[in-house]
């Protein structure tokens, strides 16, 4: 049997051997009553390695993100954030739902970023008529714009311009590490403007479960409490922080190998076939279909032993990660320009 290539997303990976060891013999205890050192020894090297004062381990990006709309904000508060953020387009309206919150959007520009006077345009203060703008998301990298890594100076401007505001800044940093390596530059600098920053264990980094919240020690607390309101207080939960632990012992200066094998990709795609892409800045790639459509091109390339993600009828998505090798890209070049041949 030929190996199916999953470029689908980098959450797709399966925990290897050391990691599942690691998980193995993890000590465990009742983290709801704070009782799991496993649990309690990740929170502390993800604050420290972040440069926030806590953090708190929950079991997904979409919970972390919850969870900080959650405790920075008041029900009828609006939030800013940009229109292709995850938080915006892909967690189902939690933001309205359960935080109650209003999303008002910016647009996105192409490399993830958002327009400072724009940005600086859009608070509003609490009034007879109107809704305080109390937070301000930013994502990076940014996952629709392509994982593009906003700069630091950028993120310093636009929390610089939040909070002259009086508002605050949570930064979405599901794939952080993916921008450390990228820009060269430590997480804890890159969400050094931010009051609160999350992350995921289960995309580049490797493991089955898990995302950190960071932040300062009485902004956690409240976010225990708000994980506990949507049912994510763990118990025995040190099995899943200790892949967390091997991952964030063994995995994050490997990322260079899938931004490498991302350039590849992009690079090899671009003269194979119909195909645009960006140039990416780390794992993800942005496939524009300048001939056929998703429809009939995801297909083939599965039947192929392909998998790519579809983002629109012009549009795949296709992501490095540590499942796939350099070897794996060379194969899954050769196989869509099989396809290409015969489209
Ligand atoms: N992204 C997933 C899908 O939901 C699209 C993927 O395959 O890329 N923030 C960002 C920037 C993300 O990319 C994701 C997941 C999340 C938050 C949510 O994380 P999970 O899936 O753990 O809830």
């Amino acid at each position: 049997m030929t190996k199916t290539i999953d470029l689908r997303s980098d959450t797709v990976t399966r925990p290897g051997a050391a990691m599942r060891q690691a998980m193995a013999t993890a000590e465990v205890g009742d983290d709801v009553f704070g009782d799991d050192p496993t649990v309690n020894r990740l929170e502390r090297t993800a604050a420290e390695l972040l440069g926030k004062e806590a953090a708190v381990f929950v079991a997904s990006g979409t919970m972390a993100n919850l969870v900080a709309l959650m405790s920075h904000t008041r029900p009828g508060d609006e939030i800013v954030l940009g229109d292709h953020s995850h938080i915006f387009v892909y967690e189902v309206a939690g933001a309205a739902r359960i935080a109650n919150v209003m999303t008002h959007t910016l647009r996105n520009r192409e490399d993830g970023s958002l327009n400072l006077d724009e940005v600086a345009g859009s608070f509003r203060q609490r009034g007879l008529h109107t809704p305080a703008t109390s937070l301000l998301c930013l994502e990076n990298t940014h996952n629709r714009c392509g994982g593009t890594a906003l700069p630091v100076d950028e993120v310093d401007a636009l929390a610089g311009v939040a909070h002259q505001h009086g508002a605050r800044v949570h930064l979405d940093g599901a794939r952080i590490f993916n921008a450390q390596v990228a820009l060269e530059t430590p997480a804890a600098t890159i969400a050094k403007s931010c009051d609160t920053v999350s992350f995921c264990l289960s995309k580049g980094l490797g493991c089955p479960v898990g995302s950190l919240l960071c932040g300062p020690a009485d902004f956690v607390m409240e976010a225990r409490r708000n994980r506990k309101i949507l049912g994510g207080g763990m118990r025995q939960a040190g099995v899943l922080a200790a892949a967390g632990l091997y991952a964030l012992a063994h995995n994050v200066g490997r990322l260079a190998e899938d931004h490498a094998n991302a350039r590849k990709l992009a690079e090899g795609l671009r003269s194979i076939g119909p195909f645009r892409t960006n140039q990416p800045d780390t794992n993800i790639v942005m496939v524009d279909l300048t001939g056929g459509t998703a429809s009939t091109w995801a297909p083939a390339l599965a039947e192929a032993g392909v998998l790519a993600t579809t983002m629109s009828e012009t549009r795949l998505r296709m992501v490095a990660n540590l499942d796939v090798n350099a070897g794996d890209i060379d194969e899954a070049l050769k196989r869509v320009a099989r396809v290409a041949d015969r489209a």
